[in-house]
């Protein structure tokens, strides 16, 4: 099980894989456009961070293939499970990009940061791997009702060291829910190498002692990614049960916007894996393919640009909360009166919102 499924090469030793079967132009230049948006939105969101205008931000610099890829295999009825690492996923099913952005800023409304019914998005998991439970019961649920849909769940090399990593795959492989759990294996969780999280010599390999297939593929490879689970979700729709995808690759950048990586690790060896980053080595992929020109590039580059400037816009334009959201959607108007004289203490403007 140490094989890595890998379809793009480096464009110098490791040489292409077969063109994949099922996927045209059209969607080899979709898939292009949305690592684009992706790493545009990250960018965008790390330098908001920087300039205070939004929240602590994880990035997912490196991680594109790994979104893109699996949710370009799946149908509009399955339903997405990101971690932290997937906050901006919701935008490639039509959440606005404003919302994302807004999260980080703790700016929600009535169903939460957005209504996951609506996009077939679960709201973000900060705690690791407390969704896998429930990505299984909604998938489970789905088939008792024979409903055809899946659940795809994104989570770290270091959830699988929680006791709701095992158990999910444990109840998903007994009750064959059709649910895709994919292993972003990027080799850190925050300051813990891989090699402390698991005696095994792979993430894959675990499946075996549920009773479930697994593949390991090049996490930096969007189409390794989408093979994988187009195989994994064509299994589960007809009854097969649940897949365990490992994507193998390495956090580039920091944690997030509050760690600093050099303190732990040789950097020298995030700047190595770096050569393999998926949006420049996609781009020149479909170059040698002659799907992408320069035109058709920057197309992309300026469509995820404007997204992003609107996205800007639009989260400036919402009005920021006042301290008493923290205690309003609890309480209503049954606001114990030691917290009401505790607000009516703050400074009228931080009450009112704005600051
Ligand atoms: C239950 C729980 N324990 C600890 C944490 C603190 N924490 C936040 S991110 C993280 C590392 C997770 O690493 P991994 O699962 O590999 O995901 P990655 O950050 O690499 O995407 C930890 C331990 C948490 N959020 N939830
Ligand atoms: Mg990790």
């Amino acid at each position: 099980m140490t094989d890595i499924l890998a379809i793009i090469g480096d464009g110098d030793e490791i040489p292409d894989g077969p063109r994949p079967q099922g996927l045209s132009d059209k969607a080899l230049l979709r898939i292009f456009s949305w690592l684009v948006l992706l790493r545009t939105f990250d960018e965008r969101a790390v330098a908001l961070q920087r300039q205070g205008r939004i929240g602590t931000y994880p990035m997912f610099w490196g991680e594109e293939a790994t979104q893109a890829g699996p949710l370009f295999a799946c149908d509009e009825s399955d339903w997405l499970w990101p971690s932290y690492r997937q906050s901006a996923i919701g935008i490639l099913r039509g959440l606005p990009a404003s919302t994302p952005l807004l999260y980080r800023r703790g700016i929600g409304g009535a169903h939460g940061f957005w209504n996951p019914r609506t996009y077939r998005v679960a709201p973000i998991c900060i705690p690791i791997g407390t969704h896998l439970p429930h990505a299984v019961g909604l998938a489970w649920a789905a088939r008792m009702r024979g409903e055809s849909l899946a659940s795809l769940v994104w989570f770290g090399d270091g959830a699988t060291s929680e006791g709701d990593f095992h158990e999910a795959m444990n109840f998903a492989a007994v009750f064959k829910a059709p649910v895709i759990f994919f292993c972003v294996n990027n080799q850190w969780a925050i300051s813990t190498p891989v090699s402390r999280q698991t005696a095994t010599e792979t993430i894959a390999e675990k499946a075996v002692a549920y009773g479930m297939p697994a593949v390991r593929v090049d996490g930096f490879d969007p189409l390794a990614c989408w093979s994988a689970t187009r195989q994994a979700l064509d299994r589960a729709r007809t009854g097969g049960g649940p897949f365990l995808i490992e994507a193998y690759c390495y956090r580039l950048a920091p944690h997030g916007t509050a760690d600093d990586p050099s303190r732990y690790r040789d950097e020298a060896e995030a700047r190595r894996w770096r050569a393999l980053e998926p949006v420049g080595r996609t781009a020149a992929y479909l170059r040698r393919l002659g799907v992408l020109d320069d035109e058709r590039e920057e197309a992309a580059r300026l469509e995820a640009s404007e997204i992003m400037a609107r996205a800007v816009e639009d989260m400036e334009a919402v009005e920021r909360p006042g301290p008493a959201i923290l205690f309003e959607p609890v309480y209503g108007s049954a606001m114990p009166w030691t917290l009401s004289e505790g607000l009516s203490s703050f400074p009228a403007e931080w009450v009112a919102g704005g600051a």
